[in-house]
């Protein structure tokens, strides 16, 4: 049967043994949560909005029939066993792993628990980079703008520099 929904997520690591630590995170992500079907190339970032360790940081697009609390428990399992501690959020901490739901489908979801499109990605070149990457001709849901328009309009100039490529997890 088709899965049904697209995801884009967002992974970043700045603490630990970070390439370790986002290669694990997305074979974990095809175990659990759904199929990995494009891997964007490994950037190294500054850390934004907080003063932090260099991120590692990439993009992946699945598909899956699960919902999207379904993958935010997964997103939080797998942060969970890949060693994130979340204290109480005093602002951004260094974490060994953070996922991010980008976009599922062309959904927008406001609840307490979720943000879909991620209310910060339009300001991110972490996130944009990657993304484009992934070459999916994606359209932001609420801004209707392509992810290169949003690169171009992007006010983060950050220096992203490419690490290497990453491997598209084997079909199960
Ligand atoms: N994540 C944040 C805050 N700042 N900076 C970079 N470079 N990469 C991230 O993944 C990142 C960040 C909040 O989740
Ligand atoms: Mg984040
Ligand atoms: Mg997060």
């Amino acid at each position: 049967m088709k899965l049904q929904n697209e995801v884009i997520l967002s992974i970043g690591s700045n603490q630990g043994d970070r390439l370790e630590n986002i290669i694990q995170c997305i074979n974990l992500i095809h175990q659990e949560i759904g199929d990995v079907t494009k891997v964007s190339r490994l950037y190294e970032t500054p850390s934004w909005g907080f003063e932090s360790d260099a991120f590692y940081n990439a993009a992946v697009a699945i598909r899956t029939n699960k919902s999207p609390d379904e993958v935010l428990v997964g997103i939080l399992a797998i942060e969970k066993k890949l060693g994130r501690i979340r204290n109480i959020p005093i602002g951004y901490q260094a974490r060994t792993i953070d996922i991010d739901i980008i976009f599922f489908n062309d959904q927008i979801i406001e609840t307490e628990d979720l943000q879909v499109p991620h209310p910060q990605m339009q300001h991110r070149l972490f996130v944009l980079l990657p993304i484009k990457d992934l070459q999916m001709d994606l359209v932001h849901p609420i801004l209707v703008k392509t992810i290169s328009d949003l690169i171009e309009e992007c006010e983060d100039k950050s220096e992203c520099t490419i690490v290497s490529d990453l491997e598209v997890p084997k079909r199960n």
